[in-house]
C-alpha cells in the first residue's frame, strides 16, 4: 500500500512537469461510466429461448465450463465483475434477458418483464440499457428481419422494436439515468443481391414506424448500428454504414459505431469525431477484431488508445455512451469480462494524463517535430502507477490481483454449475 502511494507521488510530479493535474484526470475518470455487455456472461444464450441456436452471422467460440444458465447466476456473475472494476458503470442488457415465467414472444414484451432488472440495477446505483434481440429466433431464420419483403415477418420486428423503445424509456425513467436503445439488424445477403435498394427502402420505412410515436427522450436515446458484414451474409448488409449514418443524421438518432463493423484498416477513432459534427450523440460497442467482426476481449492496444483519445482530447466523450462488446466463451469468462473492462478505463486514464493543450498548440503551430517527441515520450510516462492508486483508492484490487479473486470464484461458484 505504501509502495503504491509512493509511486503515485512520483507519477503525480511527473505529470504535474507536463502541466497534467493527476487528481483532477481521476476525477473525470469516475465520471464515466462504461455500459457492460451482459451477454458475455452467457454466450448470448438469454433466458427466452433456451433451446434457440445463436443466428445473425454472429459466432462465440470456446466451452469454458461454468457459462450462467440463469437470471440468479448471471446477477452474480456481474456483481463480482463489478466488484473488480472501479467506478459506477451500467448493464446493456438484450431482449432475450426478460426475467419473467410467462411464455412471452419478442413481440409482445413489455416493461413489466424487465421489473427485476430494474430492481436489482436500483440497489446497486447502476444504469441500464437496452437491445431488441433481432437474431436467434424463428422469424429471423430468413436472415431478414426489419427488412423483409414478407409483410407478416417485417411487422414482427417492427414491433419487437417498437416495444424495446419503451422498455429502455422505462430504465431511464426508473433508473434516473438515460438508457440507450441500440438497434442492430442482421439483415442481408450471402450473394450477390439484384436489388441493393429495395431492402434499404423497406429498413428506413420500418425504422420511421419503430420510432413513430411519443417517447421521452431524456430517458431514451435510439441509436442504429450499422456492419459491414456478417457470417452469411458477406456480400450485401442491409444496415450499411451510410445507411445509419443517413438514417440517424436525418432523424435526430444516434450511430452506434462497433470496432469489428467495418473494413479491416477503418477504424472507428477516426469516426467519432466525424459522426458527431452530424449527430448530437454517439454509441460505441468496443470490441476488438481479429481478422474478422470476432469480438475479441478488448486489450490495450493502439486502437483503444485511439479511441479513449478522440474521446477526451475532443471533450466529445460527453456526448458518447460507451459501451462493450465482446464475448468469448474460450477462457473464463468473468476474467474476459474484467480484462476488457478495465482495459477500456485504463485506455481513458491514459488519455487524460495527455497536456491536450499544449499538444494542440504545437499542432497548430506546426511543430510535428516536437508533437511526435512528445507523443512518443508520452508513452512511457507513469500511467500505470495512477492506475494502480486509483484502484485502491476505488476499493478494487491492484493489479493482477483481481485474478485470484476470480480463481477463487471458479472454484466456489463456476465450476459447481
Ligand atoms: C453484432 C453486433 C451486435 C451484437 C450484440 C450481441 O455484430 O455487434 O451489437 O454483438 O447485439
Ligand atoms: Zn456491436
Amino acid at each position: 500500500m505504501d509502495s503504491i502511494i509512493k509511486a503515485y507521488e512520483l507519477a503525480k510530479e511527473a505529470y504535474a512537469s507536463l502541466g497534467v493535474d493527476t487528481n483532477a484526470a481521476l476525477e473525470k475518470l469516475k465520471q464515466i461510466k462504461i455500459s457492460l455487455q451482459c451477454w458475455q456472461g452467457d454466450d448470448i444464450a438469454g433466458f427466452l429461448f433456451k433451446d434457440q441456436a445463436l443466428s445473425g452471422g454472429i459466432q462465440v467460440t470456446g466451452n469454458y465450463p461454468g457459462a450462467a444458465q440463469n437470471v440468479e447466476q448471471l446477477r452474480q456473475d456481474i456483481d463480482k465483475v463489478l466488484s473488480l472494476v472501479p467506478g459506477k458503470h451500467k448493464l446493456s442488457l438484450h431482449a432475450i434477458y426478460a426475467d419473467t415465467d410467462e411464455k412471452v414472444d419478442l413481440d409482445a414484451l413489455e416493461p413489466r418483464h424487465f421489473e427485476s432488472w430494474v430492481q436489482w440495477a436500483k440497489e446497486r446505483e447502476l444504469g441500464l440499457d437496452f437491445n431488441p434481440t433481432c437474431f436467434s429466433h424463428p422469424m429471423a431464420d430468413s436472415g431478414f428481419t426489419i427488412s423483409s419483403a414478407d409483410e407478416r415477418v417485417r411487422s414482427f420486428w417492427i414491433e419487437h422494436c417498437r416495444r424495446s423503445r419503451l422498455i429502455g424509456e422505462y430504465f431511464g425513467r426508473e433508473l434516473g439515468q438515460k438508457a440507450v436503445t441500440n438497434f442492430w439488424f442482421p439483415d442481408g445477403y450471402k450473394d450477390i443481391p439484384v436489388d441493393r435498394e429495395a431492402p434499404r427502402r423497406r429498413m428506413k420505412e420500418a425504422l420511421d414506424q419503430v420510432f413513430a410515436g411519443p417517447i421521452d427522450e431524456e430517458h431514451n436515446l435510439n441509436a442504429i448500428e450499422s456492419k459491414v458484414f456478417g457470417i452469411g451474409a458477406e456480400s450485401y448488409t442491409v444496415g450499411s454504414s451510410e445507411f445509419c449514418l443517413g438514417y440517424a443524421a436525418q432523424n435526430h438518432k444516434a450511430v452506434c459505431l462497433d470496432a469489428g463493423h467495418f473494413h479491416p484498416t477503418e477504424v472507428i477513432s477516426d469516426k467519432i469525431p466525424t459522426v458527431l459534427l452530424y449527430t448530437d450523440e454517439l454509441l460505441l460497442h468496443v470490441s476488438r477484431p481479429v481478422r474478422w467482426d470476432s469480438d475479441h476481449v478488448v486489450i490495450m492496444d493502439d486502437e483503444l488508445l485511439a479511441i479513449a483519445q478522440s474521446l477526451i482530447r475532443t471533450g466529445l466523450v460527453e456526448r458518447t455512451h460507451i459501451g462493450l462488446d465482446f464475448f468469448d466463451a474460450s477462457i473464463n469468462r468473468i476474467a474476459a469480462w474484467v480484462i476488457g473492462t478495465r482495459n477500456m478505463l485504463k485506455a481513458l486514464l491514459r488519455a487524460l494524463l495527455e497536456p491536450v493543450d499544449a499538444l494542440k498548440k504545437l499542432e497548430l503551430e506546426g511543430d510535428y517535430t516536437a508533437r511526435l517527441a512528445m507523443l512518443e515520450e508520452l508513452k512511457m510516462y507513469p500511467f500505470a502507477a495512477v492506475w494502480d492508486y486509483y484502484c485502491m483508492t476505488m476499493g478494487v484490487p491492484v493489479r493482477e490481483k483481481w485474478l485470484a479473486e476470480v480463481r477463487q470464484y471458479e472454484q466456489d461458484v463456476l465450476s459447481r454449475r
